[in-house]
C-alpha cells in the first residue's frame, strides 16, 4: 500500500510512507475504476457460497457467506496498481482482515505454510507470500465506497492486496490453498512475476 489506514469510523485518514513515493514508478493515476477479467464475468449466489481453506492446514474447513459476515468488519483506505500502467488512489473497501476471518475460521495454519494459492469460482488463481496474506491491510472484501461490490469487480467477494499489483486481487475468491512451495497462479505461469511488489517493478518473471 502507498498509504492507507484501517478505520472503525469516521472520515477517511491517510498515512504516507515516507521511505517510497505514493505512486510506484512506471504508473499513471487514473480516476476511473478500469475491469480487467481473464474470464467471463460470474454472477455467484451468497446463499450458495462456501469459502474453503485446505492444504498446510492442521484440518480442512469452509465458511458459508452467513459466517463470513459474523467477522469483525474492516474500512480501508488503499491505492489500487494494475501492471498494465494505471493506479487508483484512495479508494475505500470494506469487509474483513484475512487474518480475522481466518482466526473466525479457526483455520491452524501448519508450520510448513509459507505461501497460498488464491482459488476462484473460476479457473483464476494466483499465489502470494503468507506474509502477504496475513499483512495488515490485506483483506477479503465485499463492498467498495461503501456500496456492495458489483460483480464485474469481483463481487460479491475479492481479495485485495493493496502491497502488491492488483493481479493478486482476485475476484470472485472462493479458497486459499496454503503451501509449502510457491506455485504460480493464472497469470504467473504465463509470465507475470512470482512476487509483484509495484515499488520494486516486479511485473513479469
Ligand atoms: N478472477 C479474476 N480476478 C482478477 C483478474 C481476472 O482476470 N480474474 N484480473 C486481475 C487483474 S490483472 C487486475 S488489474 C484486477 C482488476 O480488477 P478490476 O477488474 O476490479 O479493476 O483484478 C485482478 N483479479
Ligand atoms: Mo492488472
Amino acid at each position: 500500500m502507498g498509504v492507507f489506514q484501517r478505520r472503525p469510523s469516521g472520515g477517511p485518514e491517510f498515512v504516507s510512507r515516507p521511505d517510497r513515493p505514493r505512486v510506484p514508478p512506471g504508473q499513471s493515476v487514473t480516476t476511473s475504476f478500469p475491469t480487467l477479467t481473464a474470464e467471463q464475468v460470474l454472477s455467484v449466489d451468497v446463499n450458495n457460497f462456501t469459502f474453503r481453506f485446505w492444504g498446510e492446514v492442521r484440518e480442512p474447513t469452509e465458511m458459508t457467506w452467513q459466517q463470513l459476515m459474523t467477522v469483525k468488519h474492516t474500512i480501508l483506505t488503499a491505492d489500487f496498481h494494475c501492471v498494465t500502467g494505471w493506479s487508483m488512489l484512495e479508494t475505500e473497501w470494506g469487509g474483513a482482515l484475512v487474518r480475522d476471518v481466518l482466526e473466525a475460521a479457526h483455520v491452524e495454519l501448519s508450520t510448513s505454510a509459507r505461501f497460498v494459492m488464491a482459488h476462484c469460482t473460476t479457473e483464476f488463481t494466483t499465489n502470494l507470500p503468507l506474509e502477504a496474506l496475513l499483512a495488515d491491510d490485506t483483506m477479503l472484501v465485499w463492498e467498495w465506497n461503501r456500496l456492495p461490490l458489483t460483480s464485474e469487480h469481483g463481487g460479491p467477494l475479492r481479495l485485495l492486496v493493496p502491497s502488491l499489483y492488483a493481479w493478486k486481487d482476485a475476484k470472485w475468491v472462493s479458497g486459499f490453498e496454503f503451501l509449502t512451495e510457491d506455485r504460480p497462479g493464472f497469470w504467473e505461469s504465463r509470465g507475470y512475476h512470482m512476487h509483484g511488489d509495484p515499488w520494486k517493478e516486479e511485473r513479469y518473471g
